[in-house]
């Protein structure tokens, strides 16, 4: 998954691709790199930012999902809002990106039933002003996993397919760097829950704090790259679905360089086993 964000706000490409043509041009090269899905989002969500109403939210997405659309390029939409959301599938979007896990929008559920699209479910607490705050767990891992079974419980319960879910760990959404570190190391305890999962490490601060210079001051976003690849083949390697990433090309080719090796086989593999196991 390729993200566009077409804000002017966003950590790692806010306003790069506010207009029109940068933005398609963006997507397509997204597309010619190797993402199988272009995630466009019109709200940014890096923690302490303010909202925007959905109006304009949908100003800033439409005329880019209806562009990429028409040039082939299967889109995502990433928005919690319904009203968004519907507006997007309408005009060609195949899958709704939630980062609030159905909880911002009480109504979205809905439009992903009505739809019949697959949602992604990402573990989230609150909005991007307040989610500082509300990074505590007991057991980081053990506390994402019970949230999210509940947001599945809560689309089940709606009436939305167990084949449309797709679920993410949230990584940076109300977690700490050492959260987001569990969480990586121990993503066979997410994936337990039987959904596909998506992983969105990509650029994110814990990795510019990772790679701090000796004074302490974060690696800059541009130059996170192989830091975010590195998350993308662990992630991948221990059963993820997707990844979403802004540098499409650098985890396709390291991906290429793991399908390579037969590891996808090894790991389908152990997964088998690990299933057979659980049965008996
Ligand atoms: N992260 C961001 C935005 N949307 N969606 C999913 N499913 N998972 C994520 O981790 C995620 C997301 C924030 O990153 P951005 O500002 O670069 O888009």
């Amino acid at each position: 998954m390729g993200v566009l964000n077409v804000t002017p706000d966003s950590f790692s490409d806010g306003g790069r691709y506010a207009d029109l043509d940068s933005a398609v041009g963006h997507g397509v090269r997204l597309r010619e790199a190797g993402a199988d899905l272009v995630d466009i989002g019109g709200e940014s969500t890096r923690p302490g930012a303010e909202r925007i109403d959905a109006a304009t939210e949908v100003s800033r997405v439409l005329p880019v999902i209806r562009e990429l659309t028409a040039a082939g390029v299967a889109v995502s939409i990433d928005t919690s809002r319904a009203r968004v959301a519907e507006a997007a599938l309408a005009a060609g979007a195949m899958v709704v990106n939630d980062v609030s896990g159905g909880l911002a929008d009480p109504d979205m559920a809905r439009v992903v039933r009505d739809a019949r699209c697959p949602w992604v479910l990402m573990h989230w607490r609150g909005h991007s002003r307040e989610m500082r705050e509300l990074a505590n767990y007991t057991d980081v891992v053990a506390d994402v996993r019970t949230e999210l079974a509940q947001r599945i419980d809560a689309a089940l319960a709606a009436g939305v397919a167990a084949d449309r879910l797709i679920v993410d760990p949230g990584l940076g959404f109300a977690k700490t760097a050492a959260h987001n570190w569990e969480l990586t190391a121990r993503l066979p305890e997410l994936l337990d829950l039987g959904y596909p999962l998506l992983f969105g490490a990509s650029r994110k601060s814990y990795l510019g704090r990772l790679l701090a210079a000796p004074d302490g001051t974060p690696r800059p976003t541009a130059q996170r790259e192989a830091a975010t690849v590195a998350t993308s083949v662990l992630a991948v390697a221990a059963g993820a679905w997707g990844v979403r990433v802004h540098d499409v090309q650098a985890t396709a080719d390291a991906l290429a360089v793991w399908a390579a090796t037969g590891s996808p086989r090894l790991a389908a593999a152990a997964r088998d086993d690990h299933e057979q196991k659980v049965q008996r």
